[in-house]
């Protein structure tokens, strides 16, 4: 049985851009794992500490026979393969995040994993990227993805390349 479950990429080190590029890739080379939709390239204002670069930010849709803790273990074998360190510092910058947003229709509240993910609903460089691969979604909660997108501030935010153009 497979999931549809949605990931969001972020980096603002190291060349952004090759990261996600790299990571859309790695996502596709997961075992039992399907890329199946990816949003365009957005450019982001820092969530946190503001002395730090912009990011550049994306949505895919995967479709997947791994089980949630297995996907994780996946994503965070990519974000080690790209150099992330995880520092002290809260909300300090990163060569390459990968969050699963959504499993399915699933929530789960497990000491390493919690979908959907806490911040989906506040974070426009989620929610507008998401919206554009996944407009008629609907969250658990009952929440409608187009109808968060149409509220949040977009605090800067813009669609710098579409998913044409950064995904080979
Ligand atoms: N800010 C932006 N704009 N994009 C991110 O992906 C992002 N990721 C983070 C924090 C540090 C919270 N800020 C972010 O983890």
């Amino acid at each position: 049985m497979s999931t549809l479950c949605y990931i969001a990429l972020g980096s603002n080190l190291n060349a952004p851009r090759a990261q996600l590029v790299s990571a859309r890739k790695a996502l596709s080379d997961v075992a039992n794992t399907h890329v199946v939709a990816a949003s365009g390239l957005y450019a982001s204002r820092p969530m946190g500490p503001q002395d730090q670069p912009d990011y550049l930010n994306a949505v895919v849709a995967i479709e997947t026979e791994l089980e949630p803790l297995s996907l994780l273990d996946a994503t965070q074998a990519i974000e080690q393969q790209h150099g992330r360190v995880r520092k002290k510092e809260r909300w300090g910058p990163r060569t390459l995040d990968l969050d699963i947003l959504l499993f399915g229709q699933q929530t789960l509240d497990l000491p390493r994993l919690c979908v959907p993910h806490y911040g989906l609903q506040e974070r426009e460089f989620v929610v507008l990227p998401l919206a554009e691969i996944a407009p008629s979604l609907v969250l658990p909660n009952g929440v409608s993805v187009a109808q968060l997108a149409n509220q949040i501030e977009r605090n800067g935010l813009y669609r710098r390349e579409t998913a044409q153009q950064w995904v080979s």
